[in-house]
């Protein structure tokens, strides 16, 4: 197998600069430029000629070498010695690590109950096309092991987009410079999106007009025109209001709704059961509100929606997004390049998956199906077959996963074989009986697509794997040789898998070559530098319409025409729960981590601090808490200990704890997902991680900076 060293760059006084991509899960990918000196990375920086980029990164990247050269990575590989839980290991060496992986998956594979006693659990460590999407999947498809369905993210939203628009495709980031009016909807711009901040800023210095929706005064929020305080999980009842006050009032886009949607009339219809002042109630806002929004939507064009994945983390997640989405259609906001909406750009490459990922290694009748939103039923529910091998890569779930206390009661069975491959002694290492290390993306190849842009990235290994980590591609070929597959994709090396997933007809891939990405270090996909998608219809649905009426969903079982769910857990949804349990707990995305991923390192803790949760004024004084007090936050789930800030960033009745602290760094030793469920969304099987109800009780006088958690 053939790895490239990368060293493409200007070689001056012995510094190399190598073409890299952020591995990370965040919609900007960007375009990265490695220092390297004498073997060592010894600085990261955003490549200046990328035109979303802009030569800068997020302060969680910016010292993305400190990361790679961290003193705390996983050396080499482990084996378990003390109880599960507890990380006490011996060290092994790869040999021995992987001829036991291997004999494991023989016996279970062989014996009576099979190879879907295994499970592989991964998410988006990295995103890179080769190390998260190509070898693992054919490796456990082959091995015939339990599927995972990969739901803990954006599964809900994606399905949501989908049913109204045909595909994950929406306005060309790059124009939203040229709007009039941008709706922030459920998107904290500038922690988990910064790179279209400029763009933001160019339409704003041009006299666009920003409105953020958000439960929380958000730093994106701080910088908008306006901030509207919307109740967790009633973002769909808000797009119905805003449809009944542009239909009431005959301010819709008339043409565009008869040539290129269907369903007008059934939504016209279903709009008219929410009137403002119904609104109003669900979404604990004033029906003025509702009413001035939905006048300057009709009346401001271009105008573009961002949305993200944050709103579509509760049960009615997949129809909120899918209402949301009607809006430009109505306003036919669509003509215009810069008018829409986004959620992201996933659908806009037309890469080659099934080459990449081969179903076709999968046994007949196919696996079963285990959704990673519900880790904890799947390793403590008696399935036939139960999960006896949990295979974790690219992913954190000891943290990261809802329904905390059950998730590790799974991870503590003894009969269970975990292996876990990572960069860092996490949360979930502690639970493994064998770790092995795994390579940063500084030591390996890969090539990235993104969700927030139209360009693939390539990343170039820029120094030597460092200890003996090897990447997940290596691992799985590794593996795959002691399991006797003998099909030729197993000897692809990162390079072909690259060639194999940019190998299609499909015009928007016309004139992208592994050649050219490696010369360029990214390429903007084949599609019009005026990208209008929807301008004139075209959408990608069965009908060929932007459907506001859906005959797919209908047959699912779901409303064919949007319709308001409500969250599982509200005072209004829920009144019994909510007098025991009366505060909405949503825990968004920490500025300076990323999931649980930075959540170790020095930089990113001081930045952070320490776990808290910010408690309006009113909420805080009814029991008793000032600002800097522990907290015990709980409900029937679980608790955890976070540390009170007494301020109206948070809206009376919901109580926001910024995410993902590791468990073990926090006071108490547990998360915020201790109180988190394992409830599935509308559509999608998505996670619901900011549908909780909990209540907050005092426990302590503040507690000095020197208490807080260190890495
Ligand atoms: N700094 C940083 N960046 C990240 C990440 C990170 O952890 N930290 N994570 C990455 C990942 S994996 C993802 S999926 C994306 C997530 O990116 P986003 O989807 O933008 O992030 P979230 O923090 O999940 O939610 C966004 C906002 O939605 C708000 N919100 C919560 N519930 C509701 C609701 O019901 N209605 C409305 N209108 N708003 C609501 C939250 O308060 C939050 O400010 O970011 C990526 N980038
Ligand atoms: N309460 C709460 N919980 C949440 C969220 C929230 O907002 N609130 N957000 C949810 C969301 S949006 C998401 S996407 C999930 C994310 O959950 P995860 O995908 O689990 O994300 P991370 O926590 O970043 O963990 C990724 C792990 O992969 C490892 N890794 C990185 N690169 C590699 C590699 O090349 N190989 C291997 N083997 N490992 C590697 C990293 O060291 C890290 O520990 O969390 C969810 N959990
Ligand atoms: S996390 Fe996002 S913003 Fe930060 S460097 Fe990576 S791609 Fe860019
Ligand atoms: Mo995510």
């Amino acid at each position: 197998m053939t790895h490239s060293n990368g060293h493409n760059g200007n070689s001056e006084r012995g510094l190399t600069i190598i073409k890299a991509a952020c591995p990370h899960d965040c919609p900007d990918t960007c375009a990265m430029l490695v220092t390297v000196e004498n073997g060592r990375a010894v600085k990261v920086a955003g490549d200046p000629d990328h035109p979303f980029t802009r030569g800068f990164l997020c302060t969680k990247v910016a010292n993305y070498e400190q990361r790679t050269h961290s003193p705390d990575r996983v050396r080499t590989c482990l084996k378990r010695t003390g109880a599960k839980g507890e990380g006490r290991f011996k060290e092994i060496g790869w040999d021995e690590a992987l001829d036991e992986i291997a004999s494991r998956y023989k016996s279970l594979a062989s014996g009576n109950e099979g190879a879907e006693t295994i499970l592989p659990y991964s998410y988006c460590g990295t995103m890179g096309l080769v190390q998260s999407q190509s070898m693992d999947r054919r490796f456990f498809h082959r091995l015939g092991a339990s599927q995972l369905e990969r739901t803990i993210c954006a599964s809900a939203g994606t399905a949501g987009y989908k049913a109204t628009i045909g595909a994950s495709i929406g306005t060309d980031p790059e124009r939203f410079a040229q709007a009039r009016l941008i709706l922030l909807w459920g998107t904290n711009t500038i922690s988990a999106n910064v790179h279209l901040w400029p763009q933001i800023l160019e339409a704003k210095a041009n006299g666009a007009r920003l409105i953020a929706i958000d439960p929380r005064r958000t730093r994106t929020a701080d910088q908008c025109d306006e901030h509207i305080a919307i109740l967790p999980g009633t973002d769909g009842a808000l797009a119905l209001g805003l449809m009944h006050v542009i239909f009431a009032e005959n301010s819709e886009d008339k043409d565009y709704l008869e040539r290129y949607t269907i369903g007008a009339d059934a939504l016209r219809s279903r709009a008219s059961e929410y009137p403002p002042e119904r609104v109003a109630a669900i979404c604990g806002l004033e029906p003025e509100t509702i009413v001035r929004l939905a006048h300057i939507y009709a009346d401001v064009k271009p105008s573009v929606i961002r949305i993200n994945y944050g709103l579509q983390r509760h049960a009615g997640g997949g129809m909120a997004v899918r209402t949301i989405t009607c809006l430009p259609a109505i306003t036919g906001a669509w003509r215009d390049p810069s008018g829409g909406i986004l959620l992201s750009t996933s659908g806009t490459f037309p890469l080659n998956y099934p080459t990449l990922e081969r179903p076709d290694l999968m046994p007949t009748p196919t696996p079963r199906t285990l959704n990673m939103s519900q880790l904890g039923e799947a390793l403590t529910n008696t399935f036939d077959p139960p999960v006896r091998a949990l295979y974790v890569y690219n992913s954190n779930p000891a943290a990261v996963a809802p329904d905390q206390r059950n998730v590790l009661d799974g991870l503590k069975r003894e009969d269970l074989f975990t292996v876990v491959h990572e960069l860092f002694m996490t949360d979930t290492t502690d639970y493994a009986d064998i770790v092995l290390p795994a390579t940063t993306q500084l030591e390996h190849f890969d090539l990235h697509k993104a969700y927030g842009h139209l360009y693939l990235v390539i990343n170039e290994r820029a120094i030597e794997p460092l200890h003996e980590a090897k990447s997940n591609s290596d691992v799985f070929r590794l593996l795959a040789a002691r399991l006797n597959f003998e099909e030729e994709c197993f000897k692809d090396s990162d390079e072909e898998i690259a060639e194999q997933a940019i190998s299609s007809n499909h015009p928007a891939l016309k004139g992208i070559t592994l050649e050219g990405l490696r010369e360029n270090g990214w390429m903007r996909l084949n599609v019009p530098e005026t990208f209008a998608p929807f301008a004139e219809g075209n959408f990608p649905t069965p009908s060929g319409k932007c459907e506001l009426f859906s005959e797919t969903m209908e047959a699912q079982g779901l409303p064919g025409v949007p319709e308001f769910i409500p969250p599982s857990e509200s005072r209004q949804s829920a009144p019994e729960v909510a007098k025991r349990y009366p505060l909405a707990l949503i825990s968004p995305a920490a500025h300076a981590f990323l999931n649980s991923s930075f959540a170790n390192l020095p930089k990113q803790l001081r930045q952070e601090l320490r776990p808290f949760v910010e408690i309006h004024p009113g909420d805080a004084e009814a029991r008793g808490i000032q600002n800097g007090d522990m907290v015990r936050a709980f409900n029937e789930r679980g608790s955890c200990e976070l540390s009170a800030v007494v301020t109206t960033r948070a809206r009376e009745g919901v109580v926001v704890s910024p995410s993902v602290w590791w468990n073990k760094l926090s006071p108490g030793g547990v998360n915020i997902n201790q109180l988190t469920s394992q409830q599935l969304t509308d559509m999608g099987g998505g996670a619901t991680f900011y549908d909780a109800l909990i209540e907050v009780e005092r426990m302590s006088e503040r507690r000095s900076l020197e208490d807080s958690p260190k890495a």
